[in-house]
């Protein structure tokens, strides 16, 4: 629906073309074309639907097929409308006497996701801004597990605790390169163990293992079952950072990506990501039923959480957040979900994947292109040799050279607007591109196009 927007609007306004993706001004050029100033006065109504009209005919069009570059794309209608209503609305998600709907509404969608993961005995969960925060609640959690007095004490009566992770993981780092293990963008459990030790040998506290379900960049699954195992025995929580991989538990097909996912301890999960609900939508769920989220991070205060209330207080979420002021973000979610049903948000995951096998078989048959490994979810990473590289021997130049070339193929297609595709290094490896396949608007012709494209704006490199 927006997308039809924008492409009218567009249409309108002859100087720009109609299917670019983007149209490229640096922040100098941008900030004299949007008179950011804000005066005394203020403009006339012509003015300002002018002013909309460029925000809009300056910001990046994410919903358009050929936009890539980000674990978001593409334009969820009902998801979308669910956004204006809670705008409209304008509602505050903390207690349930100024969000009476919403309430149940983040209610509803949270049991059914804790339903999707399988924790048979039900759970608690709330949605947050983004999957950072998300993976924020689970460490909350896990040490106060660990530590309930932590709130009390603080952190100078604890001993050193330790997280262990795997490297590639979306933002939260590393902390100690030793205690990261990984391969192929997987966690290895054997190594996970033996970190766990040295980290115990060494006086410290593990406490936490954060794996992850879709890393950010090669779309990485850990393996889940095998290091629930490891967590079991040394009483560690498990948390599966799943914000871009969470969606394949929706597929029979690619459910097997989460094996054993029912067994964790919590989950970060953003429909915002491969479901298209939209921005932000974003959940943590948790699989505790003692209301250790609520006794985590509770503040009790007073103007809002009075506990003499006319009704049942239990619907009062909002102290369960580290927030206050807190959006509706699960009505996204909801009304989708409400509109399509389970199955088609299947179907959409399926079809997504099954785009990305496709956009894989391409690279392999094409001159020039190389997979950087095969891809396991709907994260595609490729090289792109120019004609003068493809004949060099395998050696430090070639890689030096080829690092400069991706780089230099994203700049010229921001530019001409024509697609927007990300890149990246990734540890020791040179610039990569890495295609993120998720919206059912995207077809065959388009991929076939971004290939056609970058050997287009980089064949003479
Ligand atoms: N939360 C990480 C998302 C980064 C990306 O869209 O590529």
């Amino acid at each position: 629906m927006l997308q039809v927007l924008l492409l009218v609007d567009l249409d309108n306004d002859t100087s720009v073309p109609v299917f670019q993706v983007c149209e490229w001004h640096s922040p100098e050029q941008l900030k004299k074309l949007l008179d950011l100033e804000l005066r005394d006065g203020g403009e006339a109504e012509s003015e300002i639907l002018q002013r909309c009209r460029d925000a809009i005919r300056y910001s990046v069009k994410t919903s358009h097929p050929r936009f890539f570059n980000q674990l978001y794309a593409g334009m969820e209608p009902y998801s979308m409308v669910a956004s204006f209503i809670a705008e409209a609305v304008k509602t505050n998600l903390y207690t349930y006497e100024v969000a009476p709907v919403f309430t149940l509404m983040e209610d509803a969608v949270l049991r059914k996701m804790i339903k999707v993961i399988g924790w048979e005995e039900g759970g608690d969960g709330i949605f947050n801004p983004g999957g950072s925060l998300s993976n924020m609640y689970a460490v909350n959690l896990a040490r106060y597990r660990y530590c309930p007095d932590f709130k009390e004490v603080g952190m100078f009566s604890a001993p050193r605790l330790v997280i262990l992770t795997s490297q590639e993981v979306s933002v939260v780092s590393c902390l100690r390169s030793e205690f990261c293990v990984f391969f192929r963008g997987r966690m290895i459990p054997s190594a996970l163990e033996e970190k766990i030790m040295l980290a115990k040998s060494e006086g410290a506290v593990p406490f936490m293992v954060n794996a992850t379900a879709g890393t950010t960049v090669l779309g990485a699954f850990d393996p889940i079952d095998e290091i629930a195992d490891i967590c079991e025995k040394h009483n560690l929580w498990l948390h599966v950072d799943a914000c871009w991989g969470g969606a394949a538990i929706m597929s029979k097909k690619h459910k097997h990506l989460l094996k054993g996912i029912h067994r964790v301890d919590s989950v970060a999960w953003n429909p915002h990501k491969m479901l298209m609900a939209s921005l932000q939508c974003s959940a943590f769920l948790v699989r505790d039923k003692t209301s250790l989220l609520q006794h985590c991070h509770s503040a009790r205060a007073s103007y809002l959480f009075q506990q003499d209330k006319f009704y049942d207080v239990s619907y009062d979420t909002g102290d369960k957040s580290v927030q206050c002021s807190r959006k509706p973000d699960a009505f996204k979610f909801w009304l989708m979900w409400k509109a399509l049903g389970s199955r088609e948000l299947e179907q959409r995951v399926d079809r997504a994947l099954a785009m990305a096998r496709y956009l894989a078989e391409e690279i392999k048959k094409r001159e020039g292109f190389r997979l950087v490994l095969e891809p396991e979810y709907a994260n595609v990473c490729f090289w792109y040799l120019p004609p003068s590289m493809r004949n060099l021997p395998e050696s430090p130049e070639l890689w030096k050279k080829l690092h400069t070339v991706a780089p230099v193929v994203k700049q010229r297609m921001m530019k001409k607007g024509s697609m927007m595709v990300g890149y990246q290094p990734l540890g020791e490896k040179a610039n990569f591109f890495r295609m993120v396949v998720i919206s059912p608007q995207v077809s065959r012709q388009d991929l076939d196009f971004v290939l056609n494209e970058i050997h287009n704006l980089g064949k003479d490199l």
